[in-house]
């Protein structure tokens, strides 16, 4: 009976869908049809199919609860997780069909509801997508895991467009409610900042150590849950949110003080009020200190609880919990995690550091030195005077194993110091969790293999076997299966569709590059989601561009090392050849731009402003708007990435070499048939590896070459002087052409590329030139990119996120997928076990 009542409650036919439709609508809503707004009925959708998330996702949980699984916990102070709906009807249970068409019933259209979801952006970019990537991997390879993050209130900003300049909008995600996520004011959890410690010997006569903050504040869990493809499996995201512990401070209050009482409310409430957006540390700012230990001390006596529920004793939680930092920004869970062990617990500390490190592991994703981060000493101290204690400790008794074994090397010793003493003194995170983890892993091959002879040079050396390559990946539901259902479907009809759980399968689409008819086919998907980008840009910015073009694409955040500037002063030369009519033929290209600059970086706001600039120049110029043209798409995020993917014909990944760690768009274009242009740089390598050198377009210098040039002395002026297009690109900029003669405006640009050129832009630009050259002439023979183009698509499986995760699960967490197939199915009659 129960049962029966559980099949109907959450039926997945037509009718039954939009019966639950119209039950959410009234129950959940409080909405009748005939008044209810888009937003209720995105609402009352997305309720209907959370309720079939339930069954599996209590199911697997309890399961978690009760038996000995090893979950994967995976800590990132970022998830960028994209609209939730259309991966949902998706991954659960498949039901888009089932669903629009009752939604069709109700009188409404899916692609608007899908439309209607507001972006949740919780992220800055690529590490906080990648975190979003494989927890969806996870959960299709069956593997328990938990993401722990931050329920910022206020995501990344909404980038505007004013005059050609970025201009920053606040994030109010959560004005219409988030049907997703689930408060349990149940789960909470207290974290401490500031005050003092003491020590003292406790009733067993042993020294002990005592913290007691001057503040705390109580988080609050917010679960969102993750299906997987093609399983029952469901995981969730478990973000926190902090409070004030009592409403009022009633002190205060009786006082008369109700604004001081109110203050401490509203600090309290500030931690988790907004992302930081900036892709980069930034010194000095105690809140983000405060963010990251509020998240990660939640986290960790999170799975310390659980690890009770389970009946376990506290000295085998690295059996329960393989601990994941996403960079450094957990990276303070080495001591909260000894804290909570020896002070908390009473855990002697060599058993609690065993623990500590055979629980933990660390991601590195980057090598730029600004990009480390280091928190100023006093800071540190005044917030968590008991973990500088601990990092002093775990200091103490490093140094002294690293003495042992390397007599007198002081300088190798102040390198591998946790604490940083040249002249003001700084913690440094990634010594931190490199000495707390027991496995240390880059994003992509190259970016290992530098990690090992640079930044963590000294701590390979120590221990080589803690280091790992994992190169990153992407989910193919998402970033193929979602974004572009007619190639996914054109694929399926040749090969099945068990490419999108098991990524070798795509391989079997090469013999299909040789297919006239197929290519056809190809070509008219990418033509179709090309017309979907010109309908999206000319929605945005009023610019009408050719889908007869080819379109080419740089979308990222926008940093000096990836070179958005090369890939204008590329256009600007092109724009001289079409004017001066020096190039016979043309191919015709749209120049699509995209990514947001962190608030206060100042150059990369000027290069915002130079592409809009360039774009209404070359705009306004009958002879050559044909023929190029340069957009900068606003806002580029999950969603608007979703259209533009699909859509691009070649794919920018032009950072200088030794600079990106990974990159993970260069995956996701190649993944839906674009071609790149790039460097050896992060994962191009592998990428060009799998495709095939004759289906990538390299240029540029190799890392070692840069370094090498770095050393000798480079002179950007030798490049300016020595190359008559490149002068006259750089005098444009400088001389007002395209600031309405301003020679002040784009000053700091050119002062940059000629005085310094940190980036080497100038040293790659010929070859850059020369191969955009090739680019041009392939595009040509549409015949021969169409084969390219198949082949990326067919040969970039490794990039798929379950390749890395499967790496991830084998080498450093040591989990095993579990076998949900043998539970009993949950009826509703019978509670969830406790
Ligand atoms: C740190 C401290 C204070 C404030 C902000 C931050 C902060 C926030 C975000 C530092 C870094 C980030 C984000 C970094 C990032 O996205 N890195 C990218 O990670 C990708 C996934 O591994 C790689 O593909 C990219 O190469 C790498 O740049």
């Amino acid at each position: 009976m129960q049962a029966l009542q559980d099949v109907v409650r959450t039926g997945t036919t037509p009718a039954d869908l939009k019966q639950a439709i119209l039950d959410n609508l009234y129950y959940a809503q409080g909405r009748i049809p005939q008044l209810a707004t888009t937003n209720d009925w995105y609402m009352a959708l997305a309720f209907a199919i959370r309720d079939r998330m339930m069954n599996d996702w209590i199911r697997a949980f309890a399961r978690v609860r009760r038996d000995p699984v090893k979950v994967v916990s995976y800590l990132s102070a970022e998830f960028l997780i994209g609209p939730q709906l259309g991966n949902n009807l998706l991954n659960v249970h498949d039901i888009r069909d089932e669903v629009a068409i009752a939604v069709a019933d109700l009188g409404l259209n899916l692609e608007d509801l899908l439309n209607h979801e507001p972006e949740p952006g919780l992220g800055n970019g690529g590490l906080g997508r990648l975190a979003a990537c494989y927890m969806e991997s996870l959960t299709t390879l069956n593997l328990a895991a938990i993401g722990y993050g931050i329920y910022y209130e206020f995501g990344l900003f909404h980038q505007d467009l004013q005059n050609g300049w970025q201009v920053e909008k606040t994030d109010k995600w959560l004005s219409m409610g988030n049907p997703w996520a689930f408060c349990r004011p149940e789960i909470t959890h207290y974290v401490g900042t500031g005050g003092h410690t003491e020590q003292y010997h406790d009733e067993q006569g042993r020294f002990r150590a005592r913290w007691t903050p001057e503040n705390v504040v109580r988080g609050v869990a917010n679960d969102i849950p993750v299906a997987g493809y093609g399983t029952s499996m469901t995981n969730f995201l478990r973000l926190w949110s902090s409070e004030a512990i009592d409403s009022f401070d009633f002190q205060a209050f009786n006082k008369g003080d109700y604004y001081d009482a109110v203050r401490e409310k509203v600090a309290s409430e500030t931690i988790s009020k907004v992302l930081y957006p900036n892709d980069e540390p930034e010194a000095g700012k105690v809140l983000r200190l405060h963010q990251q230990y509020f998240f990660t001390s939640c986290s960790l006596q999170d799975m310390i609880r659980i690890h009770k529920i389970r009946g376990c004793a506290i000295d085998t939680f690295h059996e329960s919990f393989a601990v994941q930092l996403n960079d450094t920004h957990p990276s303070i869970a080495v001591a909260e995690l000894m804290r909570l062990f020896v002070d908390i617990h009473g855990m002697e500390w060599d058993t609690a550091w065993n623990i500590t490190q055979k629980a933990l592991a660390y991601t590195n994703h980057t090598l730029l030195p600004e990009a480390l981060e280091k928190w100023p000493l006093p800071l540190f101290g005044k917030l968590l005077p008991r973990h500088l204690e601990i990092i002093y400790e775990i200091n103490r008794r490093f140094l002294d194993g690293v003495r042992a074994k390397y007599p007198g090397d002081n300088e190798r010793l102040a390198r591998l110091s946790l604490i940083d003493e040249h002249d003001q003194k700084y913690v440094r995170m990634a010594n931190l969790a490199t000495v707390g983890s027991h496995a240390v892993n880059g994003v992509a091959a190259m970016h290992s293999e530098l990690l090992k002879k640079t930044v963590l040079h000294d701590f390979y050396e120590l221990a080589p076997d803690k280091f790992f390559n994992i190169t990153n990946g992407v989910t193919p539901r998402r970033w193929l299966a979602l974004s572009n259902p007619e190639l996914s479907r054109l694929i399926s009809s040749k090969i099945g569709d068990e490419w999108l759980c098991n990524e070798n399968n795509l391989r079997q689409l090469e013999p299909f590059a040789d297919d006239t008819a197929f290519r056809s086919q190809w070509r008219q998907v990418k033509q179709l989601r090309k017309q979907k980008l010109a309908a999206l840009i000319n929605e945005r910015t009023g610019i009408a561009v050719n889908p007869a073009t080819m379109f080419d694409v740089q979308v990222k955040r926008l940093h000096e090392y990836k070179r958005q500037l090369l890939n204008v002063l590329y256009v600007i030369t092109l724009y001289n050849r079409v004017r001066h009519h020096t190039s016979a033929q043309i191919t015709p290209r749209t120049v699509i731009f995209g990514g947001k600059a962190a608030p206060g970086y100042f150059m990369a706001k000027l290069i915002i402003k130079l592409i809009n600039s360039v774009s209404s120049t070359i705009d306004s110029d009958p002879a050559v708007r044909d023929r190029l043209k340069v957009v900068f798409i606003p806002d580029f995020n999950v969603k608007s990435g979703q259209v533009i993917y699909p859509a691009a014909d070649l794919s920018e990944q032009i950072s200088t070499a030794g600079k990106e760690a990974s990159g993970t768009g260069n995956m996701k274009f190649s993944m839906n048939g674009a071609l790149t242009i790039g460097t050896l740089d992060g994962a191009n390598v592998e990428i060009r590896e799998q495709v095939g050198a004759e289906n990538f377009f390299l240029f540029g210098l190799t890392a070692d070459q840069v370094v090498e040039l770095k050393r000798s002395g480079y002179n950007p002026r030798r490049y300016y002087d020595a190359n008559p297009e490149l002068k006259e690109a750089i005098d444009q900029i400088g001389s007002g052409s395209f600031s309405s003669g301003d020679q002040q405006l784009f000053r700091p640009i050119v002062d940059s590329l000629l005085d310094r050129d940190e980036y080497m832009l100038l040293a790659d630009y010929q070859a850059y030139v020369e191969c955009q050259q090739a680019v041009s002439q392939a595009y040509l023979d549409q015949e021969r990119w169409t084969r390219m183009s198949i082949l990326n698509t067919a040969r970039i499986g490794k990039f798929s996120s379950d390749r890395s995760i499967r790496e991830y699960a084998r080498d450093i967490w040591h989990v095993e997928p579990i076998a949900l197939a043998l539970e009993p199915p949950t009826i509703l009659s019978e509670p969830a076990a406790r």
